[in-house]
């Protein structure tokens, strides 16, 4: 088989890469590894940057978003028995968030690809990128017990930060940066009515947790916990006293109780790897860098890594220029590193760390306060929040 542009991973940047290649008259075929059913059941992001959204627009993939994404003009943080709106909208000359689930995002891009009639390739074992230092790449893969071959131009890596992509790039070429954090989140998500209209960060002594949702019936919630805690340690009853123990009694008191549908614990985790590009193989979304989940930016960066691949592969195959292959590294990154920072910052903010003691928690309290206090601490909150410019 051959193709112009073969994409590793079927996860939100591969779908995405792909609608838009195939609306641009470029060819590609997804390989992944696992099954569609599979991909539709992971529950993760659920609050899309405003250039997410005009992206999606781009590709023609955001009629139902827009018709049941819930646009967010602010969210709160709670903090020492107070609360703290972040008003995005009007600190940020009119920009705004919108909730709506990758699950839900998959979903429309999946059924997308199949009325464009586009290959896709699910439950594909043993994917492995090669000749990526030429200038004629393949990829060789295995289904139902045979082993294929995909020749092609390019090899994006869309396949997440366990993927083949990031582990088959040469290690010597490679700079890799990393930071763990001491707890993971346990989310739920329940089909009862969020705390309210909007979503509600907390910075308590017992530890961080969040209030968001997925419609006006449909709640998430996440509290912080240890790393070796499992999904079995937390009945239903535990997560809603310990959430309730952490919020602020007026919210407290609106939470509604019922019956969880799903319950997963998630390891938080800052990581980028260095350069983006390695001759026509290019990294793209988690396969490249990992964010901590607090400030909801890892499905926008893979967004936005999207949309400079996809120029750069448009004006490679329009105008038979290099020139944005070539940069394309170093402009994801400068956007990267800007969203690791900002995530860093608010699971440092937020999150009870053990190790750092009272004088940790004072420079919260201090960090909190000042930031209630101060339009221009959050300015840059809510610049950060609703996305920094492509
Ligand atoms: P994905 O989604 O991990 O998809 C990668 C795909 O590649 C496949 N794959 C392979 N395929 C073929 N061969 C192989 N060898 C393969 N290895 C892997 C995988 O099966 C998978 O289908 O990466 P992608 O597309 O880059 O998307 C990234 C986002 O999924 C991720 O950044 C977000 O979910 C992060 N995230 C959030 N991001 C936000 O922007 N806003 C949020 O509110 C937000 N909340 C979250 C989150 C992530 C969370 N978890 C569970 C880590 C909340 C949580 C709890
Ligand atoms: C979510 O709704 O899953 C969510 C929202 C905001 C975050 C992280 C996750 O910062």
């Amino acid at each position: 088989m051959r193709t112009q542009v073969a994409i590793v991973g079927s996860g939100p940047s591969g779908l995405l890469l792909g609608r838009l290649l195939t609306a641009a008259g470029i060819d590609n075929v997804i390989l992944e590894r696992t099954s569609k059913e599979h991909v539709l059941g992971r529950v993760r992001a659920g609050v899309l940057e405003q250039g997410t959204v005009s992206l999606l627009d781009e590709a023609g993939a955001a009629g139902r978003l827009h018709r049941e994404g819930l646009p967010h003009d602010g969210f709160s943080i709670a903090f020492s028995g107070r609360l703290h709106r972040i008003d995005l909208h009007g600190l940020t000359g009119g920009r705004r968030v919108t909730v709506y689930g990758q699950t839900e995002m998959a979903h429309d891009l999946m059924d997308l690809r199949n009325s464009d009639g586009a290959t896709s390739v699910y439950e594909a074992s043993d994917v492995e990128p090669h000749d990526f230092d030429t200038n004629a790449p393949f990829v060789t893969y295995s289904k139902d017990g045979i082993t294929r071959r995909l020749d092609c131009d390019f090899i994006a890596g869309c396949d997440g930060s366990h993927g083949i992509c990031p582990r088959s790039v040469p290690q010597k070429a490679v700079q890799h940066y990393e930071r763990g954090y001491p707890f993971g989140w346990l989310g739920i998500l329940v089909e009862r009515p969020p705390v309210d209209h909007e979503l509600i960060y907390v910075n308590h002594e017992r530890g961080f947790a969040l209030c968001s949702m997925r419609s006006h019936t449909r709640s998430r919630y996440y509290v912080q916990c240890p790393l070796d805690d499992r999904v079995e340690d937390w009945p239903d009853q535990r997560f809603w006293d310990e959430i309730r123990r952490r919020l602020p009694e007026a919210a407290a008191g609106h939470v509604t109780v019922g019956p969880s549908f799903e319950k997963s614990i998630a390891p938080l985790r800052s990581s980028v790897t260095e350069p983006m590009r390695f001759g026509r193989l290019f990294l793209v979304g988690d396969a490249a860098h990992i964010v901590p989940p607090t400030g909801a930016k890892g499905l926008n960066l893979a967004v936005s890594d999207v949309r400079y691949l996809f120029d750069a592969l448009v004006e490679f195959y329009r105008e038979g220029s290099e020139a944005g292959i070539d940069a394309y590294s170093a402009k994801a990154l400068a956007r990267v590193w800007k969203a690791e920072r900002f995530s860093w910052w608010m699971t440092n903010t937020l999150h009870r760390f053990p190790e750092t003691g009272p004088f940790g928690r004072r420079i919260q309290e201090a960090e909190l306060d000042y930031l209630s206090r101060s339009e221009a601490a959050s300015t840059a909150v809510a610049e950060n929040y609703v996305g920094l410019p492509y």
